[in-house]
């Protein structure tokens, strides 16, 4: 029976055919054990001299890391396995034979790898990454369709940025001037004014010209945009969001999660209600402990980890001054000078997942901060529509995933978080 390392647990004591690689190997003069991996996960193939002969096991001994082929074998269930099963070997086909795979199990540099991000895919920890960037994912879309949300694409070459303007990716666009959309916020807007709650899930893209572990030129977001819903409701929606998929990854990727390490304890708390702070406070509270920064000012990663060390869950930071903060922010009804916003701390060091606002809803002061940002009111003339006809209260957030993979795998970078990463000084592969 031809079948997959993920479904052996339906074949127990059952002969069955694997396509696979090599990912390893160990041996003696009479048994070898082949790690196998399929995509669908790994497995151990126990090679016996004395059950296959001669000529099977001087095979299997002289397999090379990385070749390609077919395993026939025994399911055996076994405790000891971290997926709970075994393979005991009985035939060996060599699709393809890999000479010299640059990847061995030694230590590699950062940057080798890097270079060999084509192949490093295939370690057992970037696939169980990549597989906990899946499980994110689907848990996005669950929960946006179990909720009412309709998903929605927004352009990816845009006139206009929501952003602000420093980090724009410039492009041509045939004779005119166009970029890389940094956020599809805008466009959400328009579609939320169309079909009420909406979400999209795209690429986005700024041209950041600082090195850190958090930034990637090209980073994927989702972007949830709902009419007739508050600053506060919005919040809601947000941690029943992170909720969702945090758990959604504990069930789903135990194997994974085991794989890299990650101390479960600490994921398992986060379920909502998050904590929130002001703008103001968290201020105070960096004062306080021996920070130097004043209001107005914009907090720097470290700043976000001091206030994350104090909460077990991510934490909602509220009211930022409206200077530091996007145009389209609506103020504070009783308080003009911040605005209505919140960026999500994630706990452990991680940084921001999440900003969201509740977004002006006047024509007039909308108008107002076009002039103060420097905005052409030609590229959007369109925008303002949302407030000429039917105008209502709504809000919406923007929850970068590579952020979010980093946090629950536990990476120390973002690098690791997306199949190619596209760094400051890194197009290749
Ligand atoms: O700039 S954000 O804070 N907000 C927006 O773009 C809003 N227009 C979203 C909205 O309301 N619809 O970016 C949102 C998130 C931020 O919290 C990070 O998690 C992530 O996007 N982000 C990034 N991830 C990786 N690399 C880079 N450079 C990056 N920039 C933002």
């Amino acid at each position: 029976m031809k079948t997959t390392i993920s479904q052996v647990g339906k074949y127990t004591d059952q002969e069955v055919v694997i396509g696979g690689w090599l990912a390893n190997k160990r041996s003696s003069g009479k048994i070898a054990f082949l790690q196998l991996r399929d995509g669908t996960g790994f497995i151990q193939g126990v090679v016996v001299k004395a059950e296959v002969g001669e000529e099977v096991f001087s095979q299997a001994k002289n397999l090379t890391q990385e070749s390609s082929l077919y395993v026939t074998g025994t399911v055996r269930s076994d405790e000891r396995a971290p997926s709970g099963f075994e393979l005991t070997v009985t035939g060996i086909e060599v699709i393809h034979e890999a000479v010299d795979y640059p990847i061995t199990p030694k230590e590699h540099g950062t940057e080798f790898l890097m270079d060999h991000r084509h192949l490093w895919l295939r370690s057992k920890r970037q696939h169980a990454v990549m597989k906990i960037r899946n499980e994110l994912i689907r848990s996005t879309y669950e929960f946006f369709n179990e909720n009412g949300f309709v998903k929605v694409d927004p352009p990816i070459l845009t006139g206009s940025s929501a952003e602000g303007t420093t980090n724009l990716f410039h492009t041509k666009y045939f004779d005119e001037d166009a970029y890389l959309s940094q956020s599809g916020q805008l466009y959400m807007e328009a579609a939320a004014m169309a079909l009420g709650k909406v979400f999209s899930f795209g690429p986005t893209f700024r041209a950041e010209k600082s090195k850190t572990r958090r930034h990637l030129i090209e980073f994927w977001m989702i972007e949830p945009e709902m009419a007739f819903m508050d600053h506060e409701e919005s919040l809601q929606v947000q941690e029943q969001y992170v909720t969702h998929m945090i758990q959604s990854v504990l069930k789903n990727c135990q194997l994974e999660l085991k794989a890299l390490g990650r101390d479960l304890s600490k994921l398992e708390n986060i379920v909502a209600p998050f904590p929130r702070i002001t703008y103001d406070d968290a201020i105070k509270f960096l004062q306080e402990n021996g920070h130097e920064i004043e209001w107005g000012e914009d907090f720097g990663a470290p700043h976000e980890t001091a206030i994350a060390e104090s909460f077990e869950k991510p934490v909602f930071i509220t009211n930022y001054p409206a200077e530091i903060k996007a145009f389209y922010m609506k103020p504070h009804p009783e308080r003009s000078e911040v605005v209505l916003c919140a960026d999500l701390i994630a706990p452990e060091g991680y940084g921001e997942i999440i900003g969201g606002s509740q977004r002006i809803d006047d024509m007039d002061l909308l108008k107002q901060r076009y002039d103060e940002h420097n905005l052409s009111e030609d590229a959007y003339k369109w925008y303002l529509d949302l407030r000429r006809y039917g105008s209502v209260p709504h809000s919406g957030f923007g929850l970068g995933l590579e952020r979010t993979v980093a946090w629950v795998c536990g990476l120390e970078h973002v690098r690791e978080t997306i199949p190619f990463p596209r760094l400051l000084n890194r197009l290749y592969p």
